[in-house]
């Protein structure tokens, strides 16, 4: 299981880039949508980034194992082995939309944990990266969580994925209406997992809470945002996993205070369903 680290990195950036490449070139164009449901749509960018960093990991690491949102066949299956956990667009919405707010993810896992992950924003070029034990970085910038102390100067973040059954939207309205009146300074839903915790990461957002997503929306961000000094939970401040469904991102002093927000107000441990 001995892994080249640094060369993991080069090739995650290297994949990111490739991929983020074709997602400028389709950028406020049309794109088809596959329609794997309205709601949660997947473009034939989303499969053409796929493709590509699936042949590069492949090259250099033809023992390792894949796993990427568009590929994904109802099981995550995720051993010890090196596993290329992928999501070729995070926040495809907003790419369908023109919206900036849209990303690249690669991490390597080994073990269950993510040893490199990095996070892409093709459009603003930035670039967020990580490898265990060495810190994290925007660019080439040292990252670390923001310096708030109490909700009332917090900027949250959260999402309403993709589920439209009424009782979850409820829920999420429910809840979102607490943490605004708990209150804080801004509530926002920007579309993006990864970069919603990448910005957690580099002090520019707070706080984000969500449950629903996949590991591929969550495992490059939660080593950056581990890295950086962020704290990362589940939902109700127990031990994070990447297979979980649910995430609580924080500085050490919002964290406990979003968390017992969010639990007083139902947030739900089981189904982890979004
Ligand atoms: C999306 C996330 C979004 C979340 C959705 C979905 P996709 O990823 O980034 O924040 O609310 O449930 O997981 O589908 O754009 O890769």
């Amino acid at each position: 299981k001995e892994v080249d680290l640094d060369l993991a990195l080069q090739v995650a950036i290297e994949g990111a880039k490739g991929a983020g490449g074709l997602i400028l070139k389709s950028f406020r164009k049309d794109v088809v949508n596959k329609k794997k449901s309205l709601t949660d749509p997947v473009t034939e960018v989303d499969l053409a980034c796929e493709d590509l960093l699936r042949a590069l990991i492949a090259k250099h690491f033809p023992t390792h194992k894949f796993l990427g949102e568009e590929s994904f066949e109802g099981s995550y299956n995720l051993s010890d082995d090196p596993t290329w956990v992928v999501d070729p667009i995070d926040g495809t919405a907003n790419f369908v939309h023109g919206l900036q707010w849209t990303c690249v993810s690669v991490a390597l896992v080994v073990d269950k944990m993510p040893m490199v992950g990095v996070v892409f924003n093709p459009v603003t070029q930035e670039m967020y990266k990580a490898v265990r034990g060495k810190g994290a970085f925007m660019n080439d910038e040292k990252i670390s969580p923001s310096q708030v102390e109490d909700m009332p100067s917090a900027c949250i973040c959260t999402e309403f994925g993709a589920n439209r059954d009424p009782e979850v939207v409820q829920k999420k309205v429910d809840i979102m209406h607490k943490v605004i009146q708990s209150p804080v300074q801004a509530l926002r839903c920007l579309g993006s997992c990864a970069l919603n915790m990448c910005a957690v990461a580099s002090g520019n957002v707070d706080g984000y809470y969500e449950w629903g997503m996949h590991p591929w929306d969550v495992a490059a961000a939660f080593l950056i945002c581990t890295e950086a000094g962020a704290v990362v939970t589940d939902l109700d401040g127990s031990a994070f996993s990447i297979t979980a469904r649910r995430t609580l991102v924080a500085n050490a002093k919002i964290q406990p205070q979003l968390k017992k927000i969010i639990m007083d107000a139902g947030a739900p441990m089981q189904p982890s369903v979004n």
